[in-house]
């Protein structure tokens, strides 16, 4: 039986927020220490999985996200353009495939997919699984029964950010809520599709909005089974364009912390990449990231090359998960 069934393990325990904050204020070698020895209890401490991202509609989004270059309610250097045509998509997820990555994760500016938007991305599921690749797709909140047709089309992971604490939200997006959120996870949960879900840091949040969003992600039963922590990418013309910049040991004290709450989940040090030196990202390896996004682009904004991180693998001796 596939580990997150077992019921000991499903049942999971719960986190409250003290318990999580008093993780974050561990001296940093304690943090690390503990963080490490709970990977190396679960994973190959020297393996990274990688996913790699593609922008299938960009841009002209409903929502308002204080730190989306896509909303077209921040004025961005992001163009409005319409969904890509499947052979470009699949051109893409070739390419993918051939630089390693295993993965190939769909992103949509969207509140949500309106009927008429989903079939053409069900038939690049399927045409993307049909190469080899797993499929993950990031389209908004979805209506009951659409879950159920991603999965049908060969839809593996759902990725959906709970991006901060309950809390700090309203500070962040007014056009939906943190109930909203949730209720999408509950649905591509209980269509039996994996969940992605992790959040952003840096975007003015507290330690605690940090340790509550850990929380809420921690105590969704199961857990996410992949955790994206998100540095946020300050992109000129939203509205968090000037935040104060985060110290980057808070942000691997995040990593950390996730990896202890989350044992069994892929954390991925997502978003930032292309702003962080390679010792700083291998601390988030070694305070339990196993993850990363691979090829240059995000979704609108840059990451490093395929072969820059090439590079810092082979530095850190790291493999490629499952290549
Ligand atoms: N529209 C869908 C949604 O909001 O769920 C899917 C696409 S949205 C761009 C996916 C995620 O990208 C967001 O939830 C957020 O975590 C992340 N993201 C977007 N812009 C970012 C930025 N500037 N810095 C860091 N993460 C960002
Ligand atoms: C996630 O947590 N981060 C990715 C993915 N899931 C969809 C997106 C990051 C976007 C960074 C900013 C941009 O490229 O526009
Ligand atoms: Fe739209 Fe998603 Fe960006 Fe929010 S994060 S503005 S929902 S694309």
């Amino acid at each position: 039986m596939n580990d997150m069934l077992k019921p000991e393990v499903a049942a999971g325990r719960r986190w409250t927020v003290a318990e999580i904050e008093a993780l974050f204020a561990l001296p940093f070698n304690d943090l690390i220490f503990q963080a490490q020895t709970v990977h190396r209890a679960h994973f190959d401490p020297n393996e990274v999985q990688v996913s790699t991202l593609l922008s299938i509609k960009t841009g002209g989004c409903s929502e308002d996200c204080g730190y989306c270059s896509q909303s077209k309610r921040h004025h961005t250097a992001v163009e409005q353009e319409n969904l890509l045509e499947l052979e470009t998509v699949l051109d893409k997820a070739k390419a993918a495939k051939e630089k390693g990555a295993t993965r190939f994760c769909m992103g949509a500016a969207w509140r949500g997919p309106k009927q008429k938007d989903l079939k053409p991305v069900l038939d690049m599921i399927t045409a993307v699984r049909a190469l080899g690749l797993e499929t993950c797709v990031t389209l908004g909140m979805l209506k009951e029964g659409q879950a159920e047709q991603l999965r049908e089309a060969g839809l593996d992971y759902y990725n959906h950010n709970l991006d901060t604490a309950p809390e700090y939200y309203g500070e962040v997006v007014t056009t939906h809520t943190y109930q909203d959120r949730l209720d999408t996870l509950d649905e591509v949960r209980q269509a039996g599709i994996k969940v992605c879900s992790g959040g952003i840091v840096g975007m003015g949040e507290s330690r605690t909005h940090r340790a509550a969003l850990i929380a809420q992600l921690a105590n969704l039963n199961p857990p996410p089974e992949s955790v994206p922590i998100n540095m946020l990418v300050q992109v000129k013309g939203t509205p968090m364009q000037d935040a104060a910049a985060l110290d980057p040991l808070e942000f691997v004290r995040t990593v950390a912390v996730a990896r202890i709450t989350m044992p069994q989940s892929l954390v991925r040090l997502s978003a930032g990449r292309e702003q962080m030196a390679a010792p700083l990202q291998a601390l988030c390896f070694l305070a339990g990231a196993n993850s990363v996004f691979y090829g240059d682009k995000l979704l609108t904004a840059a990451n490093p090359s395929a072969e820059s991180d090439q590079e810092l693998f082979d530095r850190l001796g790291m493999r490629v998960m499952g290549a």
